[in-house]
């Protein structure tokens, strides 16, 4: 960080603030009592560590515990080891390594901690294959030299107290380091992500989850311009796998990287995602462009990752309290876009739209699952009995070009809201009740009784989801999700040939029973040969991924995998597929296949580590 006060100064803001925080502050500065624990800055990646003399960045960096308030200074804290640059405060996430290709780096780090060894990781020439870990003893110092390498995104990182990963969701002290190419504007953002967690007691944990430092709703605001080219690095510093969901927008993944070796995709190997998986310390670059203006999110897709239980000191008053207030039924791994119009910018116009009418209904409960909800599509005729549940919600079967209103009707006694996932609409639509919308026209929650119109606008087709939006644990688990296929423009619906699997949880504890189809013995299919079929898979569970895969006997089948994650995929992307097809949660993939003859076949389905976990017998005639 550029130096904007001297070192003593600092400190002493610091500490000011502790004091008029709460009864933890410190009580008294006497040499004899323990050091105060200074108070984390919140690292937005945009001031750069170290001072560059010639062609090399030397900086030091503090392992210290600190005091870190994931909300706001005052909020509630927890006490973790995080990195403080030389004469800084310490930050989360680790200070920011950023420097031009060509560069050395010249990085001294220094263990403070009283009885803790450190391991630390990624001070190295980027690419290295090898994963590599040194040791600094209490007290102790380590000076690394190196060249950085090859341009990318990569990450750094200490652990205290043991070289294996067994002490989990303490990566309170990891960061970014960026190599940028020698023609790079530097233009880009780069977002962090860190994790604490500890068990509480048998029932209870307690965790931080940020995005530079904080937590939803206290993470940093992105503003951006209609027709901007966003561009953004992410890193996850953390053990945890998080799929990162965009609302509203696809965003192209132009690199990935494992922390120690970063790709740059050729152009035509670029993926069009709402969601991305990001594997622990792994890196991402991605660039969007926010069409439409309102307040988007980008956000992790595990449920445990950003429901309001995430926060240090959870909201009292149960979800209904919160419902409306965007600040408060979501926390975590959540970050806000605010998409502002560029002048002379108009909506663009929608068209007469088709109607279609959606309950929310609440059936006598049958499984694991607290409650069993479900959405309802309301034909041509009277409305069902509210206590009709389907597991999933009805597929909805929209078309290209057709603009559709979809009334939602609460028929609960709760609120809720629906979000459509991967499908590009205007922003009061797109569920996130208040905090979806333009200016100071944002969407409620729809309240019991009450009913909410979002207008589809359908751009292309493909697999997509819909889901609540609110209370994510109870009423996604007991059923409030379903798929929408979306087909070009004048194409009909053919059960026959094509196949959707929807993978939900029943009930939200972890290890999962996924359900597909809403059931654990999914229903035969029958297939015709010599017919193009096209398996469409969408996986809204909580947390876990699952893994589908074409077996005949113990042979794997390839099939040809047609979209990903709503996109289709372009003609060079199009490919034979055999095996195992990871799919996160969030996520969908479109295959397809012409059984060449009778015969039997199976979709085999692995889950968090378990083989053959779910099976689809096909018969073929
Ligand atoms: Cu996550």
């Amino acid at each position: 960080m550029v130096p904007v006060a001297s070192s003593v100064s600092r400190r002493w803001i610091v500490w000011g603030v502790c004091l008029l925080s709460g009864p933890t502050a410190i009580a008294s500065r006497d040499a004899a009592l323990p050091a105060p624990l200074r108070a984390v800055q919140a690292n937005d990646n945009r001031g750069v560590a170290g001072v560059r003399r010639g062609d090399t960045l030397v900086a030091t960096l503090r392992l210290e515990m600190a005091r870190w308030y994931p909300d706001s200074l005052g909020g509630p804290y927890v006490d973790v080891a995080a990195f403080a640059e030389e004469g800084q405060a310490p930050q989360i996430p680790a200070p920011l390594l950023r420097v031009r290709e060509g560069t050395t780096l010249d990085v001294t780090i220094v263990n403070t901690l009283p009885d803790s060894t450190i391991w630390v990781h990624g001070m190295g020439t980027r690419p290295t294959s090898s994963v590599d870990s040194v040791g600094i003893a209490p007290g102790g110092s380590r000076r690394f030299v190196f060249a950085a390498g090859t341009p990318g995104t990569y990450t750094y990182w200490a652990w205290p107290g043991t070289v294996n990963h067994d002490v989990r969701e303490r990566e309170t002290a990891g960061g970014a380091l960026v190599i940028d190419s020698l023609g790079a504007s530097g233009s880009d953002r780069v977002f962090v992500m860190n994790i604490w967690g500890e068990t509480v007691d048998s029932t209870r944990y307690r965790n931080a989850l940020a995005i530079n430092g904080r937590s939803w709703p206290y993470t940093e605001r992105v503003g951006a311009m209609v027709g901007d080219t966003v561009r953004w690095r992410w890193v996850n510093a953390t053990v945890r796998g998080h799929p990162m969901h965009l609302h509203g927008f696809y965003y192209r993944v132009d690199a990935r990287g494992n922390g120690r070796v970063d790709s740059t995709y050729a152009a035509d190997r670029r993926r069009m995602v709402v969601t991305e998986p990001m594997s622990a310390f792994s890196t991402m670059a991605m660039t969007w462009v926010p069409e439409r203006d309102g307040n988007w999110l980008y956000h992790c897709h595990i449920g445990f990752h950003v429901v309001p239980e995430a926060r240090l000191d959870p909201p009292t008053g149960g979800h209904l309290a919160l419902s409306h207030d965007a600040g408060t039924h979501m926390a975590g791994l959540v970050l806000g876009v605010a998409v502002r119009p560029s002048p002379g910018w108009k909506e663009p116009p929608r068209g007469r739209a088709r109607q279609l009418r959606l309950l929310v209904q609440e059936g006598v409960r049958r499984r694991r699952a607290p409650r069993s909800l479900g959405y309802v599509l309301q034909g041509d005729g009277r409305p069902p009995a509210p206590d009709s549940v389907e597991l999933p919600g009805t597929p909805l079967v929209l078309h290209v070009g057709e603009p559709t209103d979809i009334t939602v009707v609460n028929r609960l006694r709760e609120g809720t809201a629906v979000h459509w996932h991967g499908i590009e609409l205007e922003s009061y639509s797109d569920g996130v009740a208040g905090w979806s919308g333009v200016g100071a026209g944002v969407a409620p929650a729809i309240a019991p009784s009450d009913s909410f119109t979002a207008r589809l606008t359908l751009r292309r087709p493909g697999t997509f989801m819909y889901h609540t939006h609110l209370n994510d644990l109870e009423q996604l688990t007991s059923g409030l999700y379903g798929a929408i296929i979306v087909l070009p423009s004048g194409e009909r619906y053919d059960p026959e040939t094509d196949h959707v699997f929807v993978g939900g949880w029943d009930g939200g504890e972890d290890p999962p029973q996924l359900v597909l189809n809403g059931d654990s013995l999914p229903r035969p299919l029958q297939l015709r040969a010599g017919v193009t079929h096209r398996f469409r898979f969408v996986n809204i569970g909580v947390a876990a991924g699952f893994a589908p895969r074409l077996m005949r006997d113990s042979t794997v089948v390839a099939w040809r995998n047609v979209a990903f994650d709503g996109a289709d995929l372009a003609a060079s992307q199009v490919r034979e597929y055999r095996g195992p097809f990871r799919l996160d949660v969030g996520q969908t993939v479109d295959f397809e296949w012409m059984p060449p003859g009778p015969g039997d076949y199976t979709i085999v389905i692995n889950s968090a580590g378990r083989r053959d976990y779910r099976r689809v017998p096909l018969t073929v005639r």
